[in-house]
């Protein structure tokens, strides 16, 4: 391979040079950067899934600032493909509920294989989504799977569940440094959400996420998460070299 980078021109015959500006970008001391990413472990490893609710009102705002939060994502050809709809008008929420648990019970009762069912029974989950009413907030996380422009012509995306997935991680991410609790649920078959939310068919629910305080008497599975040395790679080893 030539070690001559190709000009933009070559790459993108036609297209107008794109803009860039500096980053902004402040460079933290080595020691701060280690007690940051140490401190930031801890909180995050201090965040449960829990399917236990209160009813505690959350502020409109608070939902905005961390929807604004997940849409700081990378995505595929920087097309943000995503979209948040927040739910919290109590009737909506039943209907949602009614339709989520129709396919759960069938889930459950029917088409979930022995092996899902042996992996999900450590868990206790079942068709019974009493924190879809129970929370103030159920955020669903639809992703565009194309877009489209004023014609409505369809424009394509690129890795759209990789970066709708990415949004969906900061946004547990902020809830939870935010004081909340949050649960990714989701509900399959997916279609009626769209039907009960209004959305366009370029897009396609990928997340349910109940959002608020948990109950007093709250719950989660124990479990345990895997340690370092489970899940993280430096090099081959020796025989690398
Ligand atoms: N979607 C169902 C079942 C379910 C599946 C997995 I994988 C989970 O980790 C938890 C539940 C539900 O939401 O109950």
């Amino acid at each position: 391979m030539s070690a001559d980078a190709p000009t933009f021109a070559e790459v993108y015959p036609g297209h107008p040079e794109p803009q860039f500006e500096p980053l902004e970008f402040i460079r933290l001391p080595p020691g701060e950067t280690l007690a940051r990413a140490e401190a930031f472990y801890h909180e995050m490893n201090a965040r449960r899934t829990t399917r236990h609710f209160n009813c505690d009102p959350v502020p409109q705002e608070v939902i905005e600032w961390a929807v604004q939060t997940a849409g700081t994502a990378p995505s595929g050809a920087h097309r943000q493909p995503w979209r948040f709809v927040a739910v919290q008008d109590p009737a909506l929420k039943a209907r949602l509920r009614e339709a989520v648990e129709a396919e759960e019970y069938k889930t459950y009762t029917g088409r979930m294989p022995g092996e899902w069912r042996a992996a999900l029974a450590p868990l206790g989950t079942d068709y019974v989504k009493a924190h879809l009413t129970d929370a103030p907030w159920v955020i669903v996380v639809f992703r565009e799977k194309y877009g489209l422009d004023a014609d409505g012509k369809r424009t394509k995306n690129y890795y759209t569940v990789e970066s709708a997935s990415i949004a969906v991680g900061l946004l547990i991410a902020a809830l939870h440094h935010a004081g909340l609790v949050t649960l990714t649920h989701t509900p399959n078959p997916m279609g009626f959400l769209s039907e009960l939310l209004g959305r366009p068919k370029n897009e396609e629910a990928l997340m349910v996420l109940p959002v608020g305080y948990p109950a007093p008497d709250a719950t989660v599975p124990r479990l345990a998460r895997k340690p370092l040395k489970q899940i993280f790679q430096v090099d081959l080893g020796e025989s690398s070299a």
